[in-house]
């Protein structure tokens, strides 16, 4: 019996991993659904049709069925007994939103949560220019409605050797680009994130930190569907400390890569220099692919503290989306290009 409700014909192009982790939301539906949810899970079923969702493609369990309608129920966003594609359990939204990497607030990892409380993510632009036919300017209502948002529960590993599983909402970035159209010569595209000096504490310490953030990718690891421009968690809109109100999610490469509150998007063609790469071109590289074969200089990358665990977990090549993401780099020596 096939665990999954439809068959359709996208089911058949999906690369593996995505099948398994991948849920679509109805178009600006995910919203109102989390309501909804909030109501299921109380056993209150308010029976709106606006609140349920379509399944276009597979789903990872089977939608539970309203016994008063036996109509199919709408699926919860992921909750914390849900799993990854290998079986990992969701890190909790508690744990997820209290320990974080948001520099322009603090390097300490506890209080990005705290000093990120007031943080003005609306109204809020984005910028998508350089080398596309299209140059736009969106706001998060015509992300929201213009590209359908999807469920993704994916693993984060931070270079520092610390991961979690996370069930982002987003829409793959080759939606945006292809609605930009990337002219031929563009062959990487750059990630700019918010310079407010008034809202990010961290930002005034001029001798630091180049600001912005910025990071990039190869026009190829851009459109790969498994880059996903993120906009919410669990159901709801990003948090604060996650990056509100849009940021990026790379899974197969340390969490560095997926830069935060993102305003610009630019198609360059030559490899841009990154906030990373800027600071520290010695433990940073461009690429940055999980490779625990490839140790950083001050520590290991053979295994990783998964959060809310005690002891460590191998890290797997390209944090377990080899078969996906590998062929990228075919004909690369990934030691040396790190
Ligand atoms: N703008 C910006 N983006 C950023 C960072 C940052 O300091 N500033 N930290 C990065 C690092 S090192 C990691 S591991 C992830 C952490 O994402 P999370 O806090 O949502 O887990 O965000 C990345 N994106
Ligand atoms: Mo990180």
């Amino acid at each position: 019996m096939s665990k999954f409700k439809n068959t359709i014909r996208e089911d058949e192009v999906t690369p593996e991993h995505v099948y398994h982790s991948r849920r679509d939301f109805i178009r600006l539906g995910v919203w109102a659904f989390a309501g909804a949810a909030a109501l299921a899970a109380c056993g209150v079923n308010n029976g709106s049709q606006a609140n349920q969702r379509v399944e276009p493609t597979a789903v990872q369990k089977s939608p539970a069925v309203d016994a008063t309608t036996s109509a199919p129920a709408a699926v919860a966003p992921a909750g914390p007994g849900d799993t990854d594609e290998l079986g990992n359990k969701l890190n909790t939204f508690e744990q997820i939103t209290t320990y974080n990497n948001y520099y322009e607030f603090t390097s300490d990892k506890e209080q990005v949560a705290v000093l990120s409380k007031d943080f003005k993510s609306s109204p809020w632009k984005v910028e998508v220019a350089g080398l596309v036919g299209k140059p736009m300017t969106y706001d998060m209502d015509d992300l929201r409605t213009r590209f359908p948002q999807e469920e993704r529960i994916y693993r984060l590993r931070c270079v520092e050797g610390w991961s979690m599983v996370i069930p982002w909402t987003g829409f793959p970035l080759h939606r945006l680009l292809n609605e930009v159209g990337p002219k031929s010569n563009a062959r990487f595209v750059r990630f700019v994130s918010l310079d407010d000096p008034k809202q990010f504490p961290g930002q005034n310490d001029i001798f630091s930190f180049q600001w912005p953030y910025t990071e990039a990718l190869r026009m190829d690891e851009a459109m790969h569907d498994l880059t996903l421009l993120v906009t919410g968690l669990y159901g709801k809109p990003l948090p604060n400390p996650n990056g509100a109100p849009l940021r990026l999610a790379v899974p197969w490469k340390y969490g560095f890569k997926s830069a935060k509150a993102i305003v610009k998007i630019e198609l360059v063609e030559e490899q841009p220099t990154t906030f990373w790469t800027i600071a520290n071109p010695a433990e940073y590289g461009f690429y940055a692919n999980v490779n625990p074969a490839v140790p950083h200089p001050r520590w290991t990358q053979a295994t990783e503290r998964r959060i809310g665990e005690t002891g460590r977990r191998r890290t797997l090549p390209f944090n377990g989306y080899a078969e996906q993401v590998a062929a990228l780099y075919h004909g690369m020596d990934l030691a040396v290009n790190y």
